[in-house]
C-alpha cells in the first residue's frame, strides 16, 4: 500500500503520501465549503503537489457526499457543501493527476478499518464518523456495502428521536441534524451561544458548562440509538468510530454510556478507529490498488 490519498471533509481536506499502509507525511488545509469542483479539485491538488505527487502516481480521493458508480459528486447535504451538485470528479481528477480513484470519506475508513484495523475480524462491521456531519460505511461478510448512486451507508441521514430541526439533505429530524459537527453549533446557538464550533463546545463542557455537556450527550445519546438501530437491520458485531468528534476524548465512553441502555442484542462492541484519523486516507488509496490490479 504505497502512493498518495487526499481526504475532503466538510471542515478539513487531508493528503498524504503513504508508505507501505502507512501515513509518511500528511498535510491539512481547511475547506472552503463553498467552493465549486474545480476550485476543491486545486485545493486538493496543491497538497498533492506539496508531497511530491508525480502525474500517474497511485493516488486515492476520499470525499464527503456521495460519489456514484460513474465517478460523480454529490453533496447529499447541501448545507455543508453547497456547490458540489454533480460532478464527474473521477473523470476530472484522472484528467488532472493522471490516476485516481474517489469514493466516499467514509466508505473509504470503513474499507480500510475493515481490511486492518477495528472490523478486521468482524462479519457485520460499520465505521461511523462523527465529523461535520454523520457519516457511515458497512462491511458485511468482507464486502463494502455499495449502491448504483453511491448513498449506501449513509447512515447520518436515518431518522433520530433526539433530532428535531431540518437537515442539509432536505430530510427532518436526522441523526445528522443532531450529533454531527454542524448540529452541535447549531445547537449551541439555539442555546445562546452563537458562532460556537463543536469544538468550542466540547471546549465549554470540558470547563464544566451544563449546555454544552448537554448538548453532547446528546449528540452521543442520538449516535447510540442509531448503533441499536443498524444493529437491528445488520446484525452488527463491531462498531468503529472516526472523526475528530468520534474520537474527541470522552466522546466514545459517553456513546457507550448510551449504548448500555440498549437490550444485549442491541449492542456490538464500539471502539475508536483503529486507524485514528489515517483511515480515510488508507481506506482511499486501498481502493484504488485494488481496481488497478
Ligand atoms: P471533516 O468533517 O472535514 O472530515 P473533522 O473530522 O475534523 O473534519 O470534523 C470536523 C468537526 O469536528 C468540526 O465540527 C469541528 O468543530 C470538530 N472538532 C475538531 N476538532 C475537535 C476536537 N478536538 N474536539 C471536538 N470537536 C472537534
Ligand atoms: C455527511 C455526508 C456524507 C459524509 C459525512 C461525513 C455530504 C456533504 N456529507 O453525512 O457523504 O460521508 O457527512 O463527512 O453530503 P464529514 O464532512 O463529516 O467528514
Amino acid at each position: 500500500l504505497t502512493g498518495f490519498a487526499a481526504d475532503l471533509g466538510g471542515t478539513k481536506i487531508a493528503a498524504a503520501r503513504i508508505e507501505q499502509g502507512v501515513v509518511a507525511e500528511r498535510l491539512i488545509t481547511p475547506t472552503d465549503a463553498a467552493a465549486d469542483p474545480d476550485a476543491q479539485i486545486a485545493a486538493i491538488r496543491t497538497l498533492l503537489d506539496r508531497l511530491g505527487h508525480a502525474s500517474g502516481a497511485p493516488l486515492g480521493v476520499a470525499v464527503a457526499g456521495r460519489v456514484d458508480s460513474a465517478g460523480s459528486w454529490h453533496a447529499v447535504n447541501r448545507g455543508t457543501l453547497p456547490a458540489i451538485l454533480g460532478f464527474a470528479l473521477e473523470q476530472a481528477l484522472v484528467r488532472d493527476l493522471g490516476a485516481a480513484t474517489c469514493l466516499n470519506d467514509a466508505a473509504a475508513a470503513a474499507l480500510a478499518e475493515g481490511l486492518f484495523g477495528a472490523g478486521s475480524r468482524s462479519n457485520s462491521f460499520a465505521y461511523l464518523t462523527v465529523s461535520t456531519g454523520v457519516g457511515g460505511g458497512l462491511v458485511i461478510a468482507n464486502r463494502l456495502i455499495a449502491s448504483e448512486n453511491g448513498l449506501a451507508g449513509h447512515v447520518g441521514f436515518v431518522s433520530s428521536r433526539h433530532a428535531s430541526g431540518p437537515c442539509g439533505s432536505g430530510r427532518m429530524a436526522t441523526v445528522e441534524s443532531i450529533a454531527g459537527g454542524r448540529g452541535i453549533a447549531a445547537a449551541a446557538a439555539a442555546a445562546g451561544h452563537a458562532d460556537t464550533d463543536a469544538r468550542a463546545v466540547f471546549a465549554a463542557a470540558a470547563k464544566g458548562q451544563d449546555w454544552a455537556d448537554r448538548i453532547i450527550a446528546t449528540s452521543a445519546s442520538a449516535v447510540a440509538t442509531l448503533i441499536g438501530d443498524l444493529t437491528a437491520i445488520l446484525g452488527l458485531d463491531t462498531v468503529a468510530m472516526g472523526g475528530s468528534i468520534g474520537l474527541a476524548p470522552g466522546y466514545i465512553d459517553r456513546a457507550r454510556a448510551a449504548l448500555a441502555e440498549e437490550p444485549a442484542l442491541f449492542r456490538p462492541r464500539l471502539v475508536p478507529a483503529t486507524l485514528g484519523h489515517d483511515a480515510p486516507l488508507i481506506g482511499a488509496l486501498a481502493a484504488h490498488l485494488r481496481k488497478e490490479s
